[in-house]
């Protein structure tokens, strides 16, 4: 099927999606989302009825070109809305059709939180907890780095984009996480003690997976790498094809191999290393949600993360692009840093989404430091995504460019995880009162944190 005959396809279920939501008598049970300017706008057409609760002007940091490393300051409309949760399926769709994006916008569980992202996103742009950014870990980052394989890389991905689709709700993709799980289970077969692999519940079907390597500084420390494990094209639960090969069999296959090479390597962090693989982020970052709302009761800290979604697709002649929106300018910096001195022949570039893109939105917005580096420009990225179309083919059944991605995540996990010196708190992100946001005539609102 070609893109276009595909998104035919994708236009003419939405048409049938919206009839079949028409004819059905709406349960008026309200949802709280989070959304950027241009999904509001056709949100507006969608879903006439929703509630505006709050607009901001949230202040991002941009390129100042494109590609760019020197960053401007940029203005974006964020707005809360209240939304019948019988539109959030039509509403995904129909970002996906209008403007080619997933997510697009946040759910939240309550006003407060979604009231509260957005007050986060207005002023604290600085994390709750920040760690050294020092480069002191070339010993083992050297000793690991070169193990990475990208015939392995590719393996996993192929065997991901097998399963008919990993959509959160169908059996094939509860079957993907299934095989995750049990691949994950395999890289530590002499059940170390250190180790801890399992798989998160969810309210709905697919669960996430979670491998994670305990820290032996004790500081409860935590870094986090993630990708997602579920994959979308079009309607049909259990007929749908989706292979997700691009996005992001490429960013799971990645996590696996660094934890086969750190597995084989028997790398001991000082700071907990956690890789996961998140449900259902293609119908607006749910599984990324869940995990980070049960961060807040975890007794650990995460000072650091990584996003890892599409990195298989090499659209321009630059190496590794770092997106600039819901990341943090100092851990991105870092980033950077560690491309020029670990992979000193690859070519890094500035860009970013416009929205909340990826699972890292979900970290940024709750006020953890996170990065999403990605496969190409905005501009030139995998446009067979979400169609039966994203196979390895498309970038030639080889997987060169996610194999980047791979050391510098690796890279990443090592030289924060091989510390113990603690982060640092900031102060004035944790103390900082909530200034009213007026919701209407009179709600106000309370931190989160
Ligand atoms: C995505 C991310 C960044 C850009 I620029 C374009 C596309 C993919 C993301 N929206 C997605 O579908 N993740 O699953
Ligand atoms: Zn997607």
């Amino acid at each position: 099927m070609t893109q276009t005959s595909s998104l035919r396809a994708l236009r003419a279920t939405f048409v049938a999606a919206v009839a079949a939501l028409a004819a059905t008598p709406l349960l008026a049970a309200p949802a709280w989302i989070t959304i950027g300017d241009d999904a509001y706008a056709l949100m507006q057409k969608v879903a006439p009825k929703a509630r505006t609760l709050a607009s901001r002007s949230v202040t991002v940091n941009v390129p100042v070109q494109r590609g760019s490393a020197a960053l401007k300051q940029a203005t974006e409309g964020v707005h809360v809305v209240e939304i019948d949760d019988n539109m959030i399926p039509s509403l995904s769709m129909a970002v996906h059709r209008d403007l080619a994006k997933c997510g697009g916008f946040a759910q939240h569980t309550t006003m407060a939180e979604a009231l509260a992202v957005l007050h986060r996103l207005e002023s604290t742009p600085e994390p709750l907890l920040a760690p050294s950014y020092a480069i002191d870990n070339q010993v083992q980052v050297n000793a690991l780095m070169p193990q990475l394989q990208a015939s392995n890389i590719l393996s996993t991905i192929t065997q991901l984009s097998n399963f008919q689709n990993r959509r959160y709700n169908s059996t094939h993709g509860v079957a993907a996480s299934n095989w995750l799980f049990a691949q994950w289970q395999a890289l530590n077969p002499g059940n170390r003690r250190t180790i801890r692999v399992r798989q998160i519940p969810h309210t709905w079907a697919q669960p996430s997976v979670e491998f994670e390597i305990l820290g032996s500084g004790n500081s409860g420390e935590t870094i986090v790498l993630g990708a997602h494990l579920d994959s979308i094209a079009g309607s049909g639960i259990e007929t749908s094809r989706a292979p997700g090969a691009d996005d992001d069999a490429s960013g799971v296959a990645g996590l696996t191999e660094i934890i086969r090479v750190m597995m084989a390597g028997n790398y001991q962090p000082k700071r907990n290393i956690r890789f996961i693989a998140y449900a259902a982020e293609e119908v607006g970052l749910w599984g990324s949600q869940a995990v980070v709302a049960q961060q807040a009761a975890r007794r650990d800290r995460v000072v650091g993360v990584m996003q890892l979604d599409m990195t298989a697709f090499q659209g321009d002649a630059t190496d590794l692009w770092l997106y600039t929106d819901y990341t943090n300018p100092a851990q991105n910096t870092f980033v950077a840093n560690l491309a020029a001195a670990y992979l000193p022949t690859l070519t890094v570039g500035y860009d970013r989404c416009g929205y909340g893109c990826s699972d890292h939105a979900s970290w940024h917005n709750a006020g953890y430091a996170v990065s999403f580096p990605f496969e190409s420009a905005n501009a030139t990225y995998n446009r067979l995504i979400h169609t039966a179309n994203d196979t390895t083919a498309t970038f030639g059944n080889q997987a060169n460019h996610a194999l980047k991605f791979t050391k510098l995540a690796l890279a990443y996990m090592v030289e924060l995880g091989s510390d113990a010196t603690p982060a640092v708190r900031n102060e004035a992100a944790a103390k900082a009162p909530a200034p009213a946001i007026t919701v209407g005539e009179s709600a106000r609102v309370s931190r989160a944190k």
